[in-house]
């Protein structure tokens, strides 16, 4: 899809905060890159969400949480398996904002997500029990927005989380992978590649 053909569609900003980028709590490998890529398609888009990962210092994904969590470890919380991972982005944290080469003037709107102690939140759109939603499908819909592009971190859990949520809704689902950047803990990002298409979203 060219950049032009976009216009009508809205860019939806995944997590682009220190906390993901080098020397952050959770680095996402060459995160910051990014960056002018998305600031770039930030200009060719009718609009612009940002989200932000947002947790409270008690947060359950948080492997310190739990006695003898292991970082990267995975234990079964009511809502399915949860990933424990180093704390991060905790709200009002100097991790927790925007990289500062993001061009966020452009943002419509930054939802945050994840701030609910006992449930996780990689999508933009659920948390992750899958139902309880964070408001961006009905911002989206009374905006008239048909078709969504996703960029940003991480390409494998919150981007594609979102971008399967997106498609699942009915919006028209692309990720711009020149845009994104993988955590890739044990495969997963050729699941969520796999899991992506299988659900109808567009990899450009
Ligand atoms: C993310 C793990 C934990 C992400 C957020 O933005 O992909 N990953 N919290
Ligand atoms: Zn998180």
């Amino acid at each position: 899809m060219s950049e032009k053909q976009d216009k009508g569609a809205a860019l939806i900003v995944i997590d682009v905060q220190n906390d993901f980028c080098p020397g952050g709590a959770l680095a996402v490998a060459d995160g910051d890159a990014v960056v002018p890529v998305i600031n770039r398609l930030m200009k060719s888009h009718a609009a612009c969400v940002l989200t932000q990962d947002w947790h409270p210092p008690e947060h359950a994904s948080f492997a310190d949480n739990h006695k003898g969590g292991a970082p990267f470890s995975t234990i079964q919380m009511p809502y399915g398996e949860q990933v424990l991972w180093p704390r991060h982005c905790m709200q009002g944290s100097a991790g927790a904002a925007f990289h500062p080469a993001l061009d966020t003037v452009r943002a419509d709107a930054v939802i945050r997500k994840g701030f609910r102690a006992e449930i996780d939140s990689y999508s933009a759109f659920f948390e992750n029990d899958r139902k309880t939603p964070t408001g961006l499908e009905g911002y989206l819909r009374s905006r008239g927005i048909k078709a969504v592009v996703l960029a940003g971190l991480a390409t494998d859990f919150c981007v594609a989380w979102s971008a399967i949520d997106a498609a699942r809704l009915g919006f028209r689902t692309e990720v711009r992978l020149e845009g994104c950047r993988a955590i890739d803990l044990d495969g997963s990002l050729e699941r969520a590649m796999t899991a992506m298409r299988e659900a109808g979203v567009t990899l450009g």
